[in-house]
């Protein structure tokens, strides 16, 4: 079949929220804080993306830090740079993951992995959590300079995959994903992982799953030729 699934990283196949756990005792309210974090780490993305500057997930990653504590009005603690690697390094996948991605892959799928993370932080996830063959591309938004949603990340996928867009289909528990990928002319999946978000102003996506393994349940009718 020639298609191919291309999976989003945080909030897809790795838990943001699990970041709770490296922040225990570092910072107050560690679970509100890790959402805090998490929703400036992608403003800060879409931020400097408008303003054609290009910082990477990393560099992100601790602005974002600082804007967290900012926000929860905490002081800047020590250990700052500690702390981001034990982040980096302590990677849990959603409980659905690793079973669902074997399936796929069993069942002859070409599967990928396209994220903001800079590619050295995702072959470091993907070798923590074994994963790392189930995939044959890993697709870094570094390669392009800009971040989700940026259309030009949706089509540097398909070509670094060497197909048409339309053959191409994200998987993404993060709606804005999913609606950037969708305006760029791919297919795409919308993992519930939460809030049923809808954005009236973009073709819905094609596939709405609970998990990962109905994905792998569904997939493979969906995609077959003819
Ligand atoms: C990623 C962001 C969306 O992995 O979390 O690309």
């Amino acid at each position: 079949v020639a298609s191919a699934l291309a999976f989003d990283m945080y909030g897809t196949l790795v838990d943001p929220a699990r970041w709770a756990g490296a922040l225990a005792g570092q910072v107050a309210e560690p679970e509100r804080f890790a959402g805090v974090w998490r929703r400036h780490q992608l403003e800060i993305s879409w931020l400097l993306s408008l303003m054609g500057r290009y910082e990477d997930w990393r560099a992100v990653t601790g602005y974002a830090f600082d804007a967290a504590l900012a926000e929860t009005g905490q002081a800047a603690i020590g250990g700052r740079e500690e702390l981001l690697e034990r982040v980096d390094d302590d990677p849990r996948l959603f409980d659905d993951t690793a079973e669902a991605l074997a399936r796929l892959q069993r069942d002859g799928h070409r599967l990928a992995v396209l994220s903001n993370g800079t590619p050295r932080q995702l072959h470091a996830i993907l070798e923590r959590t074994g994963i790392a063959e189930r995939f044959a591309e890993v697709v870094s938004v570094d390669e392009v300079g800009v971040f989700k949603p940026s259309p030009a990340v949706y089509e540097h996928s398909a070509r670094r995959l060497g197909l048409p867009p339309g053959q191409v289909w994200l998987v993404s528990g993060n709606p804005f994903d999913v609606a950037g990928a969708k305006a760029a002319g791919l297919h795409a999946v919308r993992v519930e992982r939460g809030p049923a978000l809808r954005y009236g102003f973009v073709e819905p996506p094609d596939l709405v799953v609970s998990s990962l393994a109905e994905l792998a349940d569904t997939f493979p009718e969906l995609s077959r030729p003819g």
